[in-house]
């Protein structure tokens, strides 16, 4: 099976895991668990859960067994993305072609479904044991790494220093933080996640760690370079051309050919990380292909 076939097939276990775990449509309060399904299931690529699957069959785990920890990291990482899009922050009208949460189910009830699905995936991460036969020191350690991954030494931290840096010109260490907190973060505790399951050795963990540190930068400044180059299509532009609209991106601050570089560069240091693994982490390799190369 090609890498391609590899991830859909993934995506597929993944979204019926997660219409399994959400909240039955129609359940009472049926308008909630209507707006949580509806970004759950509006074309993400999967790539979290992905990253979960395969840090478990990297150390000689099962897939199965941490799919549901696989499918926390989605709905968090949902929750993200209903919450930036909303007026109060990113105030977006589109994401992935579709309107936004907000757009459909209004301000209020979009801020409630992203809580909610923040909440269910902690909710899920508890209830790992049940479905793999992990021990509960495992369990509780991913908890704590998503948590943190989360919250403001995470997610939240690269938000706000996002927020704060909006209309202003920022230097390349404050979009490396907002970068690393913002993307890498949750690439990392992703990978670690069904690694920690699945009893990763301390080094495994630690070349694992490097690798998905270095997957969530290239990821980043790819979607950087394909931003810039939608909005200068749009345009008419030539890619690269337009440094007034720019934010702070990776092509605006180091300029389109360095950031091309660095990507690649962030991409070699990934699968170097990978070096004592065998075919056990050629999906991992194939993301690194995937994620240099993507369109969208
Ligand atoms: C806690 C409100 C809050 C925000 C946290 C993650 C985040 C910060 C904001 C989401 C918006 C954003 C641009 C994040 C950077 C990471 C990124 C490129 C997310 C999109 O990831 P994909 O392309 O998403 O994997 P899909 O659509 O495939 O699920």
């Amino acid at each position: 099976m090609g890498f391609k076939e590899e991830l859909a097939r993934q995506a597929n276990m993944v979204d019926e895991a997660l219409n399994e775990y959400l909240p039955k449509a129609g359940s009472y309060p049926p308008l909630i668990h209507e707006a949580m399904r509806y970004s759950v299931f509006a074309g993400g690529k999967r790539l979290r859960p992905a990253l979960v699957l395969a840090g478990a069959r990297a150390v000689g785990g099962d897939e199965k067994s941490v799919l549901q920890a696989a499918c926390a990291i989605e709905l968090l990482h949902t929750y993200s993305l209903v919450h930036d899009d909303l007026p109060a922050m990113d105030n977006d009208d589109f994401r992935r072609g579709n309107p936004t949460n907000h757009k459909v189910y209004g301000e209020a009830m979009a801020v409630l479904a992203g809580d909610a699905l923040l909440t269910l995936a902690f909710g899920l991460l508890a209830g790992v044991s049940q479905t793999g036969s992990f021990g509960a020191d495992r369990v509780v350690r991913v908890i704590a790494e998503v948590a943190e991954a989360a919250g403001t030494a995470g997610l939240i931290g690269g938000q706000v220093v996002d927020m704060q840096s909006t209309g202003k010109s920022i230097d390349k260490q404050t979009l490396e933080y907002i970068h690393v907190h913002k993307t890498g973060a949750l690439y990392r505790a992703s990978v670690r996640t069904g690694a920690i399951l699945a009893g990763a050795a301390p080094e495994q963990l630690y070349h694992l760690t490097v690798y998905a540190e270095n997957l969530g930068l290239a990821f980043q400044i790819v979607d950087d370079i394909l931003d810039i180059a939608g909005d200068e299509q749009k345009l008419g532009k030539p890619i690269g051309s337009d440094t007034k609209n720019q934010k702070a991106t990776y092509p605006a601050l180091h300029g389109l050919a360095a950031a091309r570089s660095i990507a690649r560069q962030a991409a070699e240091q990934a699968n170097g990380a990978l070096a004592s693994f065998g075919a056990e982490a050629d999906f991992l390799r194939g993301l690194v292909c995937f994620v240099i190369n993507r369109e969208y």
